[in-house]
């Protein structure tokens, strides 16, 4: 399915919202401790857009069987979504693994937002991607539910640590830093286990004819060409912050909101330009199955 919008909004940033035409997050992982909530907010209150899609892993129906984790800004995250829904917004679902029980209802519309199983989105300027999770391009979740799972219990150890990390470095003043994220990228097996996945995603998008593909999962933000496919990944919120956004013009960008705003908490001036090129090389990598 395609969903465009057709307005023909202003890009310039007025009222302190900026307007983008379409806004990717995945990855939010609400329900669990390591998901960055307020962060989230925080972009969210920032921006306006025609299109929203959720890549997938929004809602973390896996950690929610074996607890419940669900503070008010968790609550608020939803009720911003559904608002901008109400509003006009067009939002579309794309269920992630870890919120699998959402594929039950691809097709089915609810309080304005369209679940689908994937999508192809096309930009302003014609180019067309394919928009999926990603999870059915992970050997490790599809050929060992139980290594998956393994992984999935470490990487939550390692994410509960980050957390407490950012309360205590948020209370000395420091910034967000994560520290998990730090941790994995010195993981070798975690570099080839991205590069396979990436590989498989940017085949799938060439078998479907489209110019690239836009994906979450592996929580690693990224933006680069792989042979004839644009592969993005528009990264996730329980660590590295990130978000894709098309601006008016069709033009794709990578939003590092954990350094946006950790350069602004600290009250140094944010003089760096935030393309995607230069953010993706400080971006961490991510390891375990997502
Ligand atoms: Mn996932």
């Amino acid at each position: 399915m395609t969903a465009i919008s057709v307005n023909e909004t202003d890009s310039d940033t007025t009222g302190g919202t900026t307007h983008y035409r379409t806004v990717f997050l995945s990855d939010i992982h609400l329900g669990t401790r390591g998901c960055q909530a307020a962060l989230l907010l925080d972009f969210i209150r920032s921006m306006e857009c025609d299109t929203l899609y959720l890549v997938g892993d929004i809602i973390d129906g896996w950690k929610m069987k074996s607890g419940w984790y669900w503070p008010q800004s968790h609550n608020d995250v939803v009720q911003k979504v559904l608002r901008m829904a109400r509003k006009g917004v067009s939002v579309i679902y794309i269920p992630g693994n870890h919120d699998d029980r959402v594929r039950d209802f691809c097709g089915v519309h609810f309080g304005g937002v369209i679940v689908a199983r994937d999508a192809i989105f096309e930009t302003a300027t014609g180019l067309r991607f394919l928009v999926t999770h990603g999870d059915e391009f992970d050997g490790v979740i599809n050929h060992a539910k139980w290594l998956a799972f393994l992984g999935d219990w470490a990487y939550r150890a390692l994410l509960s640590l980050n957390t407490s990390w950012n309360l205590i470095r948020h209370r000395m003043g420091f910034g967000y830093w994560s520290l998990s994220a730090f941790v994995k990228v010195k993981v070798k097996n975690a570099l080839q286990f991205i590069e396979n996945f990436e590989a498989a995603v940017a085949d799938e998008a060439r078998r479907r004819g489209v110019d690239g593909v836009i994906c979450g999962h592996i929580h690693k933000a990224e933006m680069r060409r792989i042979g004839d496919i644009l592969y993005i990944n528009d990264g996730d919120w329980v660590e590295s912050c990130t978000a894709l956004v098309e601006h008016e013009d069709g033009r794709l960008e990578l939003i590092d909101w954990a350094s946006r705003s950790g350069l602004r908490s600290t009250g140094r001036a944010n003089t760096a330009p935030n393309t995607a090129q230069d953010k993706m090389s400080s971006t961490a990598t991510e390891a375990a199955p997502a």
